[in-house]
């Protein structure tokens, strides 16, 4: 398998200027004939080399002149032909069999319908192409089909004509913008159509066509008032508008990943698409919500501008992920998006940075690029944009991003290009801040202060770490704003002219920081204003009054983060005191904290102080195990969970009869997806816990779940009450996932809520509950939906029954792996990840995990996928 680098990127040789397909469809042998005009750029070539897999070649003819086989070089990778004249028509005929297709890459058959995926080489399964995202080219694309069932013949662009020849249905396709391959889609099949029309600011009438599963149209409604939104919101924000008369969404049953923004034609997951109160959570709202509207971002922010290759990939997802951030927040709460937002970099993240897939938002090698849609691309990319916002205020971003379509509008551009724009556009030297792209890890910054009482001002001072990757061994100090403030003993916040945009700037390995006052407590990061890791010394006593005084609800929530990890921390360091490794600072701290004080002081101000409930909402939460383990090198997780229930109980204990008496004192409305509402159904949902886990009001809570399960109008109460039993009442909680089962059964897209819960409950013989599963009607190694709701769940958050002692939980996920990766790679590569985190374990999970990577990376025929990974981990 060969590495790429990011360095060796070289010009094509040759463009395509238009590309003619025409599909004739049948589900075993697909017949592609693809016209291509080519275009040589560089004089001295005189072979082209088209990328090309897993293809039955049928013939090649170069201006109509067809050649022989020994006129070409066919091999697994690709065909290469000559060509020494500066343009050429290329026709090239391939059979390919979309029936066999499990990988979902390129064109697959299943449930009757024909779907692509061609980010980001999926292209090369359909036909043989300069299958790179710098050539771009027009597509006018034929579809043909003899078989009735295909209704809708779609493809990119506009339709151009649909007609009958004989008993062949024909639909003819252009698309007027030139896009790369990994743009290109093609469907077809019977659907549900549901349409309406949104009107552009320049007054373009586009169509919108949602296409269904039969029978679900109710079901889609939700996405279609969210794309409007977006479109809307685009137009506002951004000045973009909308540049085809139609816009098309089909929801799909199997799909490797979320979603796909192939130019006019978006593929979804039917899970982000179809929604009502009965079937759908408020979060599954929001996320189709938040996903609609990111695939249609990328009309402007990738595809109108591309990326040069794929090293670029944070180009258009970490800009394109900002964008769907910032509209969720003026569609929903701040605070929550934004939390949830800062735990995918801190429960995901963070933990990919300490893991052997370590790479920097623009990564400088490549194996297999599936492997690089990641969360630091993604979000961690994201972070990076924001950050530039921060500095650059929304209107400077505004002028950047103007700039940057004004030069680069119909181009392949890096990541470069987008930052020059941002710097031009705003007169502003951002050669430092570029750092960001090529350096991996999450920078560690020590903050200290020292006050002087002469003076009356304290001193802090900011010491930057950047601790070693596996991709990396030499790092620099980064750019670093850290919006912060100070706050006196009364709570009220210090002047501190010295801010730059409420900012502090930390650039160098030490900074220094002098803020008139003593006995102050900084607010440090508030906002998560850059993805770093502050490593300040609180004391609870800080932490408590930064909750009661903050002016931001986000640096509470940041604090009484803190409090809980400091207590889990300590109550861990407590259960494993014999073998707490020598010099781990934040153990030996912690050790002597008393838990059941903190709780108890931490509860009374929760109860008695008057804190709104969204904001009360976040306090009441308890970090992940991820977050919680900050500082700590490696843990035992069987410890760390226990530690972790240990506090939250106590918690419970703390709050008292106070969660019930809530709970029970709050209203039930008709169900409706609004802030107001879903804020009061999680609020629900953590009183509803509390009181569980409080043995004092157990059985009244209990008895309230069951009563609420049954009246519920909405899924988003139901799978609270079913999440709470199935922490403390195994028994209420076997009950009701049996009536969910009979309720639901049918459904494809819910039962995976039901599979998830499965694989998430402690039982002893979880293994074989997990065979009993995969047995399940509704079960398929060839859905990664199916995959992910019960393997993946299983192997990311059953910590009991993932990591146990004998290392039975990591051999079922190894075999289940080894089967996975022959029938879809992608998938089978993102499960893994679980895995590769040995390093952050202590023995004998260590060993265990390890041999099961090494099981993995020398069994035969291994994909490149799982190779790239596996290899890396053991390196
Ligand atoms: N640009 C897309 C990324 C993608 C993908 C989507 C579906 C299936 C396979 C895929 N490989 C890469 C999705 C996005 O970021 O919007
Ligand atoms: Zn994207």
């Amino acid at each position: 398998h060969i590495v790429k680098r990011r360095l060796d990127y070289e010009k094509p040789d040759f463009l395509i200027s238009e590309t003619a397909l025409t599909f004739d469809l049948f589900p075993e042998k697909t017949v592609v004939t693809s016209v291509l005009l080519v275009k040589r750029q560089n004089t001295k070539a005189s072979h082209i080399t088209l990328d090309g897999e897993e293809l039955c070649l049928v013939s090649v003819s170069v201006n109509d002149k067809a050649l022989s086989s020994d006129e070409y070089e066919l091999n697994a990778s690709g065909l290469k032909l000559c060509i020494d004249c500066d343009s050429v028509e290329l026709k090239i005929v391939t059979e390919i069999n979309p029936k066999q297709n499990t990988s979902l890459e390129g064109l697959y058959y299943t449930q009757d319908a024909y779907c692509t995926q061609c980010e980001a080489e999926g292209f090369r399964k359909i036909t043989y192409y300069l299958d790179r995202p710098d050539v771009l080219s027009i597509f006018t694309v034929t579809i043909r089909t003899t078989d009735a069932p295909n209704k809708y013949l779609l493809s990119n662009g506009n339709l151009v004509k649909r007609y009958k020849e004989g008993d062949t249905d024909i639909a003819v396709w252009h698309d007027p913008h030139p896009k790369p391959s990994y743009l290109f889609a093609l469907v077809a099949g019977d659907f549900d159509l549901l349409v309406d029309t949104f009107i552009t600011r320049s007054g373009r009438v586009v169509n919108l066509e949602l296409y269904l599963e039969k029978g679900r149209l109710q079901q889609g409604q939700h996405a279609l008032d969210s794309l409007k939104k977006a479109m809307k919101w685009d137009e506002d924000t951004y000045g973009l508008e909308y540049d085809l008369d139609v816009y098309m969404v089909v929801a799909v049953d199997f799909f490797n990943m979320g979603a796909m923004e192939n130019k006019g034609l978006n593929v979804f997951n039917s899970k982000f698409v179809l929604a009502d109160a009965k079937t759908a959570t408020d979060e599954d709202f929001f996320n189709i919500e938040s996903i609609i509207a990111h695939e249609y971002f990328h009309n402007w922010t990738g595809n109108r501008v591309t990326c040069r290759d794929w090293f670029q990939l944070s180009l258009k997802e970490g800009l394109t992920v900002f964008r769907d951030q910032q509209f969720s927040a003026d569609m929903s709460s701040y605070l929550s998006t934004r939390i949830s937002q800062v735990k995918v970099m801190r429960e995901h993240q963070f933990v990919e940075d300490t893991g052997p897939m370590s790479h920097p938002i623009r990564p400088d090698e490549v194996m297999e690029m599936n492997n690089f849609y990641t969360v630091t691309v993604y979000d961690k990319g994201a972070e990076v944009i924001r950050m530039l916002h921060t500095l650059l205020s929304a209107e400077g971003f505004r002028k950047g991003m103007d700039l940057y379509f004004a030069r680069h509008d119909g181009e392949a551009v890096t990541c470069d290009d987008f930052v020059d724009a941002m710097a031009t556009a705003n007169n502003m030297d951002l050669q430092h801040f570029r750092q960001w792209y090529s350096q991996s890890g999450t920078p560690l910054i020590a903050v200290s202060k020292k006050e002087n009482d002469l003076a009356a001002t304290t001193e802090f001072t900011f010491t930057q770490v950047n601790p070693k990757t596996a991709d990396q061994k030499e790092k620099s100090p980064l750019f670093v704003p850290i919006v912060a403030e100070f706050l006196d003993t009364s709570g009220k916040v210090v002047d501190a002219p010295s801010l730059t945009n409420s900012s502090i700037i930390v650039n160098e390995q030490h900074n220094s920081f002098s803020v008139e006052g003593t006995n102050l407590t900084p607010v440090l990061l508030d906002k998560f204003s850059a993805p770093v890791v502050i490593d300040y010394d609180y004391s609870i006593p800080e932490l408590l009054h930064i909750i009661r005084y903050a002016s931001s609800s986000y640096a509470k929530w940041d604090a009484s983060q803190r409090v809980f990890s400091a207590c889990i921390q300590a109550r861990y360091a407590m259960q494993i005191s014999n073998a707490t490794p020598r010099g781990d600072k934040l153990i030996n701290n912690r050790n002597t904290l008393d838990v059941q004080g903190v709780l108890s002081e931490y509860a009374n101000v929760l109860v008695n102080a008057d804190i709104e409930g969204d904001v009360l909402v976040e306090l009441l939460s308890l970090p992940s195990t991820e977050t919680a383990r900050t500082g700590l090198k490696t843990i035992d997780p069987i410890a760390f969970e226990d530690a972790s229930e240990y506090v939250q109980k106590s918690f419970a204990e703390h709050i008292g009869g106070h969660a019930l008496a809530c709970l029970s004192a709050s209203q039930v409305a008709t169900y409706q997806y609004s802030v107001e509402q879903v804020n009061q159904r999680a609020l629900n949902a953590s009183w509803l816990k509390l009181a569980v886990l409080n043995e004092d009001t157990r059985n009244a809570a209990l008895l309230e779940i069951e009563q609420r399960y049954i009246q519920s109008d909405n899924m988003t109460d139901r799978l609270n009450c079913l999440k709470v039993c199935q922490i403390e009442n195994i028994d209420l909680f076997d009950k009701l996932m049996s009536s969910f089962e009979q309720e639901f059964g049918h459904d494809a897209v819910i039962m995976d809520k039901w599979f998830g819960l499965h694989a998430t409950t402690k039982r002893v013989d979880i293994l074989a509950q997990l065979d009993l599963l995969r047995a399940h009607g509704q079960f398929t190694i060839n859905n990664p939906n199916k995959v992910r709701a019960l393997i993946g769940s299983f192997a990311f958050y059953n910590t009991l029954g993932f990591h146990q002692k004998h290392g039975a939980g990591y051999k079922y996920l190894g075999d289940y792996l080894l089967d996975l990766d022959k029938v879809n790679p992608q998938v089978a590569s993102r499960i893994v990840t679980p895995l590769l985190q040995f390093e952050s374990f202590n023995e004998p999970y260590k060993s265990l995990m390890k041999s099961q990577i090494e099981r993995i990376f020398t069994s035969k025929g291994l994909s490149r996928d799982l190779f790239e990974k596996a290899s890396k981990a053991l390196t």
